[in-house]
Formats: C-alpha cells, structure tokens, sequence
C-alpha cells in the first residue's frame, strides 16, 4: 500500500498518500465501536487534515471488511457517557460530528461491512459515503437504550425523508447498501475489492476542482440545515475571503496607520 502514516495513535489509523488523507477505526474485534479515546483521536486526526493545507480530502473508514463502525462501545458506556481512561462519562462523538460537517473539505466515508448506531450518523454527516455491496446499515437505539435525535434524527430526514427516518427508527431494521442507495441514504455501491480503488478515484475526481468553490458548496448546504450556525460558518468563509482583498486591507491598514479609510476606491459589483 501507498499510505504512509502520518501519526501513531491507539484506536485509529491515521495516514495519507499525496493529497488524500485516511482515518480508520482501527477496533475490528469490537466492529469498530468507539471509545471516548478512539472519538479523541479522530477529533485530532480531523483538526490536523483542517490545518494542513496539502490535504484536499479526507477518507473515513473502519478497519477490515466486516464494519465500518459499529458505534458506541457499550462495555464503557456508564452514566451519561461513555467513559474513557479520565473517568469523565462523554458523547464526544457529537463534537466530531460537527467537526466532520464544518471542516471545510470534503470527507467521504468508504463503507464495508456494518455500519450501525453512531458509527451510521458519522457515514451520514461525511459528504459523500462510498459502500462494499457487503455494507449493512442500521440505527440500534431504541433497541439498547441510546438515540441521536440530533444529525441522527433530524438530518436524516433530510437526507432519505421523513417516512424512511421514522422506520429507520423505529423498527432499528438492517438495509443493505442497494436498500441503502435506493433510499438516498448513500452514494454509490461498488464491489468489496473495488471500494477502496473507486474512493480514491472520487477523491481524486475533487481534488481537480477548486477547492474554494468545494468548501462553499458544503458551507451553503450546510446553512441550510444548520440554520444560524451553519449561516456562521458560510460568513466566516465570507470573511476570510474579504481579508484577502484590497479593500478588506484597506480597513485594517487605516485603523493600524491612524487615518481615515478610503474606500472609494473600491468596485461596487451590481
Ligand atoms: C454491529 C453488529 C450488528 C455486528 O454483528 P455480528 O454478528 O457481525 O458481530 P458480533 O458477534 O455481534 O460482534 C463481534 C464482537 O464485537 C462486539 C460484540 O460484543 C462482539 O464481542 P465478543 O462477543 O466477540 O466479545 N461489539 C460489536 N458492537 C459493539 C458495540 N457497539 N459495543 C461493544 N461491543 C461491540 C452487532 O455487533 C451489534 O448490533 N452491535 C451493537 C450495535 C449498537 O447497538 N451500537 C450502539 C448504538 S448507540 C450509539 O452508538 C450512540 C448513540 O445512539 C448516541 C450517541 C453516541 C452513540
């Protein structure tokens, strides 16, 4: 393989080759369940990709072909949380899931085997999921005392419908991944041995564009869901372009130089 790691971590896999970088839930034995340890590690590993300016995309997945992830790890959920070494009861895997929405490249999460409980939300928040015709997809909470009635309920419905969120819910069934893309839930079903060459490819295919008009894509669509704070996001993108123009310069020069801005210089676009 051509991934070079790009950091050791306990729970996950962290590496990249060229401009793609790969996070794996690296807890096959337990399907890929997540600690509040292994949640840590990929907040890390996001805010690293977010950092990097060599990095445009970003792959989410698990390690080996029986799961993606199959959320919480139940063994370590206490009371209120899921309880890593620091004893602190936590749902940190809230945190990462707005971080995967606000980093502002694409994230693409390549699916194999299961993808269960919170480890389906963190397929449904990436921007694009790649599934193994062996994917099964499913939502367990009502089942073991747990729901997401947040990206996990309400976003949902957004993405494959009210009716279908509902079921998803309340009958906590399994949908393979052509269930799974009939529904809108995902976006493509390859062969388990292609998943990988087919996501690069995708990421590849992105990596072309420009990656401005990428990351106002996403912060657009994410204003429309996210109401006030995904409209934040989009201004704050707005900001940082405006910082990169003269006029933007000419603010800051004049408070710092003690005179009065001239901003008549500057175009007003129709
Ligand atoms: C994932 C699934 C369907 C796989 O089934 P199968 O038959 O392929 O494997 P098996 O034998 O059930 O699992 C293999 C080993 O992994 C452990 C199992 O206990 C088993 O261990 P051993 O018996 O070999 O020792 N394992 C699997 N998932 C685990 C988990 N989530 N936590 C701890 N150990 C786990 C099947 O295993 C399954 O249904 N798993 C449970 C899925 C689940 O209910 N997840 C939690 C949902 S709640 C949640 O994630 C959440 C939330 O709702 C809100 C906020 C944050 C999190």
């Amino acid at each position: 393989s051509k991934w070079e790691t790009i950091k050791e971590y306990k729970e996950i896999l962290f590496e990249r080759m060229d401009k793609i970088a790969k996070i794996t839930i690296n807890r096959p034995e337990k399907r890929n369940a997540f600690t509040p340890v292994t949640v840590q590690e990929m907040i890390e590993a996001f805010n690293y990709c977010r950092d990097d300016a060599s990095i445009g995309a970003i792959i989410l997945t698990g390690q080996g072909d029986l799961a993606f992830c199959s959320g919480g790890d139940q063994s370590v959920r206490g009371n209120g949380g899921y309880v890593g070494p620091d004893h602190i009861a936590r749902l940190n895997v809230l945190d990462l899931q707005h971080l995967i929405r606000i980093i502002p490249k694409p994230v693409i999460a390549m699916v194999r085997g299961w993808s269960v409980g919170g480890g389906n939300i963190l397929q449904l928040v990436c921007d694009l999921t790649i599934a193994a015709d062996n994917a099964k997809f499913m939502q367990t909470g009502p089942k073991v005392g747990s729901f997401d009635a947040g990206y996990g309920s309400a976003y949902l419905a957004r993405v494959i419908g009210h009716k279908r969120a509902k079921e998803v819910w309340f009958l906590c069934k399994d949908y393979s991944a052509e269930e799974a893309f009939q529904m809108g839930w995902i976006n493509k079903v390859v062969p388990l041995a292609d998943v990988e060459k087919v996501t690069i490819e995708w990421c590849n295919e992105i990596l072309k564009k420009s990656p401005t008009a990428i990351r106002f894509i996403k912060a657009a669509m994410n204003a429309d869901t996210d109401g006030i704070a995904g409209l934040q996001q989009m201004a704050g993108d707005s900001t940082m372009l405006f910082y990169t123009t003269d006029e933007g310069k000419e603010g800051r020069d004049a408070f710092l130089e003690k005179r009065d801005p001239d901003f008549d210089k500057f175009p007003k676009f129709p």
